[in-house]
C-alpha cells in the first residue's frame, strides 16, 4: 500500500498505544478512524508514516557521523526529511585526507536493514565533504636586518620567521618576500624553526646606499592572512671624502713641526665622521669637517698618513711624505788659486759645498 498523503495525531507511535490516523490511497481520502493496535496485529515496535513512503517502511535510526561524532537525525514532518544538526569540528580539516571530514550518514529500518552512505557516493558524495576552516591568522616577523639598522654593507642576509596557529598551517606557496616592493621569486631558502615555524633566508644584494624596506606576507591553509611584517633598513657603504690641504707632498722643510690640516666629510649622510687620525693620533675635527694638527718631524723622510673614519668604520686614508732637514749645506775644500792677485786679475776659488743628510 502507498501512501500518497498522510496525518497523524503523533510522529511516531508505539503499538502499545491507540491513535487516530487518516490518509488517503491513491487520491481517496479515508476519514479519520482508530486503530486499536495489538502486538499481534504489528510484527514491528514501532511505525512511523511519512508522505511518500510505503506503509510497511519504518525507519527507527537514522543518523550522521562526522568525525567522531555521532548527531541523531530528526525528521522534519513538514519536509519528510532528516536533519542533523552539526557542530564543526573545532581543528580545520587541512590535516584530514583531501583536506576535508568526511560525513557517513546511517539509516536503519525496522527490520535491521542498514544502509550507510559516505563520501564516495557518486551522487551525494560531494555533499558529505566538510570542509572546515580554522580562523587563526598565522604570524611574520623579520628576524634580520633590524628596524632602522644603520649598515655598512651592500649585501645583507634577510631572515623572517612563520608561523601558523590554528592548526591549518603555513600556505608556503603565499610567501611573499618583497624588497623595496618588488617580489623576490628565487633564492629564498627555508628551514624548520620552532613549533612548526619555517625560516626563511635570502641574500639581498646590490643594496644601493640609503633607506630599503623589507616585507614578508604569509596565508595559511585556510586563508588566514597574518600581518605583514615590514622592517626598514639603511645602507651606507659611501667612505668618507677627505682632503689635505697641507703639507704638499713631497715638502722638504727645516721646521721640525708641520701643520697637517684638510677637510673630513662623511659619505652618506647617514653617517658622521668619527675621527680624523694623523698617524694614529686623532685631530680635532670641527663641524665643517675642518681639522688642524703639528705633527712633529724627525730629521730625514717623514711619512704623514691622514685617516677619516665614519661612524660604521668605512674609511678614507692619505699620505703626504715631508722631509725634515735640518742640517747645514758643509762647505769644505775650500782652494783659492791664487791668494794676491793684481787689480783686475782673475782668480778662481774652488770649493765643495755638500748637504749632509
Ligand atoms: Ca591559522
Amino acid at each position: 500500500m502507498y501512501i500518497n498523503n498522510v496525518a497523524t495525531s503523533k510522529t511516531r507511535v508505539y503499538i502499545s498505544e491507540s491513535f487516530s490516523i487518516k490518509f488517503d490511497v491513491q487520491g481517496v481520502s479515508i476519514p479519520w478512524f482508530e486503530f486499536p493496535f495489538s502486538n499481534e496485529s504489528l510484527t514491528e515496535n514501532m511505525i512511523q508514516f511519512v508522505k511518500g513512503s510505503t506503509l510497511m517502511s519504518a525507519i527507527k535510526n537514522v543518523y550522521v557521523t562526522l568525525n567522531g561524532q555521532k548527531i541523531v537525525a530528526t525528521l522534519n514532518e513538514e519536509t519528510g526529511k532528516y536533519e542533523a544538526s552539526i557542530t564543526a569540528p573545532a581543528a580545520s580539516s587541512w590535516s584530514q585526507a583531501d583536506h576535508v571530514y568526511k560525513a557517513v550518514i546511517h539509516a536503519e529500518d525496522a527490520a535491521g536493514n542498514v544502509t550507510e552512505m559516505n563520501s564516495d557516493d557518486a551522487t551525494y558524495g560531494p555533499q558529505l565533504k566538510i570542509r572546515v576552516l580554522e580562523k587563526t591568522a598565522p604570524t611574520a616577523v623579520i628576524n634580520s636586518p633590524t628596524q632602522d639598522a644603520l649598515l655598512g654593507e651592500n649585501t645583507q642576509t634577510v631572515k623572517f620567521t612563520l608561523k601558523d596557529a590554528g592548526g591549518s598551517g603555513l600556505n608556503m606557496d603565499t610567501v611573499v618576500l618583497k624588497v623595496d616592493n618588488t617580489k623576490i621569486t628565487s633564492g629564498i631558502t627555508y628551514t624548520d624553526g620552532d613549533d612548526g615555524s619555517k625560516v626563511g633566508t635570502y641574500s639581498a644584494k646590490s643594496l644601493t646606499d640609503g633607506t630599503h624596506t623589507v616585507t614578508v606576507d604569509v596565508t595559511d591553509n585556510d586563508g588566514n592572512a597574518a600581518t605583514t611584517a615590514t622592517i626598514t633598513f639603511m645602507i651606507s657603504t659611501a667612505a668618507p671624502t677627505l682632503t689635505v690641504t697641507t703639507p704638499a707632498n713631497n715638502l722638504i722643510t727645516n721646521s721640525t713641526k708641520v701643520t697637517v690640516a684638510g677637510t673630513a666629510k662623511p659619505g652618506t649622510s647617514m653617517v658622521t665622521v668619527a675621527s680624523v687620525k694623523i698617524n694614529g693620533v686623532a685631530a680635532t675635527v670641527n663641524s665643517d669637517g675642518n681639522f688642524s694638527y703639528e705633527q712633529t718631524l724627525t730629521e730625514g723622510v717623514n711619512t704623514i698618513t691622514i685617516i677619516a673614519t665614519d661612524s660604521l668604520g668605512k674609511n678614507t686614508s692619505i699620505t703626504r711624505t715631508v722631509t725634515l732637514d735640518t742640517k747645514k749645506p758643509v762647505i769644505s775644500d775650500v782652494v783659492a788659486s791664487a791668494t794676491t792677485v793684481a787689480v783686475g786679475g782673475t782668480l778662481k776659488i774652488t770649493f765643495k759645498v755638500t748637504d749632509p743628510a
